[in-house]
């Protein structure tokens, strides 16, 4: 019995038991990276059993893609409905398990909620085109279909939000759901697919398909890979790093499947000599380092006008230095622990590497490690950098800051384009003109570009994603749901004849 226990049934995870044994083979230990306890050790997924979750998916597919549109949009209220009553304790769980203050672990729930608001209005508004035809008596008109078994793959940072931008649109545009959850945060899956259970038990036609409609394969990377390479996965959509979308992208391209990728982020703050510094003090505090540093949308670079450089670093670090580090669920704390010791140490080594690169280091040393010697807490870092050193290029999921000096916008803009990676962005400036500029064509070339506030903290209203190695992919709002149904152009004829397009006759 742990002390979890009663929130563990609450969110129906009574099977699961801790244990401090060494997992067998096919079993993994789950562990808080708030004190590094085990929380549950579970089964791994077996590829038999996932090819039988993807079986049962198809077929299941074949009955729920026929229920009307708004009918699907019931069960995804229904699922609303049911998040909004354990919202406390789901987030509760994401902050045992992925280290989230609770105000984060709460905004993450609030984003599945958000979620499924918005698609069940979209269940009624999945709207196609006509369009006129060149032919007399004919009628052109386009249809979105539903398209298939969606795979989804998701990441220890967001490891629910991000499942149900996913899933709340797949289940409304007719698809069923295989989810590979990150093995670091596997317990907060098998939360919500217990939560996702009740809801379809409200609903008459729902509840006989539930196993089919939403299943949950558990294990590393081989699991994705699996999903990557199964042919009847219609869509994998995968978020995690550009390593990681390297290896699948090209699995699932091989057999003409379709992807959606949620990839790396290197996003940069722009200030200029205008800007509202205070603003730009905490758009960029909470970007750079709350989450711990360890969001797709988090502030890695910051790219300052030579003007306020030095004051701005000067109350940059007087902020970092005031952060409180410590366990999630002490009052006042912004920055929690790192996911693992993997992640420390590649924060270790980003600084190290800024160092030698001319880079002068504030912070990111260990921290608390007498209270919590088995979890990997750090001092936020401020690296303030000659110039975008090689370093500077790459993503460490890890909070550090970079600072660099800028002289004209012209350059500024070419510094935040110059990573390969394209999420987020934004610019903190009181200059319509370069306001204007940053988001236009010659601007920032990032799936968001934001202008007086962060880079992170994105509405789900808005589609999300990103270009270059971001993977391209967008999620969540505007029109991201045609990325989960097939489109169907239909042409039909109401005449007598039947006249040939682009004026081709013949005679027969
Ligand atoms: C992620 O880190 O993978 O914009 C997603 C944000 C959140 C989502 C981040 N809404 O920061």
């Amino acid at each position: 019995m742990s002390a979890h226990s009663p929130l563990f049934a609450r969110l129906g995870l009574s099977h699961t038991s801790p244990t401090d044994q060494k997992p067998k083979s096919d079993f993994f230990s789950v562990r808080s990276p708030i004190d590094g306890s085990v929380l549950a050790t579970l089964p791994i997924t077996s590829q038999d059993t996932l090819s039988q979750q993807v079986a049962q998916a198809t077929e299941t597919f074949k009955t729920w893609s026929l229920v009307p549109a708004p009918q699907r949009g019931e069960l995804v209220r229904l699922l609303g409905e049911t998040l909004r009553a354990h919202k406390e304790d789901l987030a509760m769980l994401v902050s045992l398990e992925a280290g989230k203050i609770p105000s984060e672990a709460r905004g993450e729930v609030q984003e599945m909620i958000d979620i499924c608001d918005f698609a069940v209005g979209l269940s009624r508004q999945l709207y196609g085109l006509t369009i006129a035809s060149e032919r007399p008596e004919h009628r052109m008109m386009e249809q979105w279909l539903p398209l298939g078994v969606v795979g989804v793959i998701t990441a220890f940072n967001f490891p629910v939000a991000v499942w149900a931008w996913n899933a709340a649109l797949a289940l409304v545009c007719g698809n069923t759901l295989v989810w590979k959850p990150s093995e670091k945060t596997p317990l907060t899956a098998l939360a919500t697919q217990a939560l996702f259970l009740k809801a379809c038990a409200q609903h008459p036609q729902a509840a006989p398909l539930s196993s089919g409609l939403l299943s949950v394969a558990l294990g590393r990377a081989d699991i994705g890979r699996c999903l990557a390479e199964d042919v009847r996965v219609a869509l994998v959509s995968a978020t995690g790093s550009c390593r990681m979308g390297q290896d699948l992208a090209p699995r699932v391209a091989a057999r003409f499947g379709k992807s959606l990728l949620e990839l790396g982020g290197n996003n940069a703050v722009i200030v200029a000599p205008s800007a509202d510094l205070s603003l730009a003090l905490r758009g960029i505090v909470f970007g750079a380092w709350g989450t711990a540093g360890q969001r797709c949308t988090t502030t890695r670079r910051l790219i300052v006008h030579r003007s306020v450089h030095e004051a701005l670093v000067q109350s940059i670090e007087r902020a970092r230095a005031s952060l409180k580090i410590g366990s999630p669920f002490e009052a006042g704390t912004l920055i929690g622990p790192l996911i693992d010791q993997n992640a420390f140490e590649a924060m270790q080594t980003s600084l190290s590497r800024a160092v030698s690169e001319g880079g002068r280091v504030y912070g990111g040393r260990r921290a608390l490690a007498g209270q919590f010697p088995e979890a990997w807490y750090v001092e936020p870092a401020l690296a303030v950098m000659p110039g975008q050193t090689p370093v500077v290029f790459e993503e460490t999921f890890a909070p550090i800051l970079y600072v660099m000096a800028y002289d004209d916008f012209d350059s500024a803009i070419a510094m935040n384009n110059a990573v390969a990676q394209g999420l987020s962005s934004a610019l903190f400036t009181r200059d319509l003109q370069e306001a204007e500029r940053f988001v236009s064509a010659s601007g920032s070339d990032c799936g968001i570009a934001n202008v007086n506030l962060g880079t992170s903290g994105a509405e789900i209203g808005g589609a999300f994603g990103g270009e270059k190695q971001t993977g391209g992919g967008r999620e969540s709002g505007s029109d991201a749901w045609k990325n989960y149904m097939r489109r169907a152009t239909n042409t039909i004829n109401f005449g007598r004849d039947l006249p040939l397009a682009q004026g081709v006759s013949f005679s027969l």
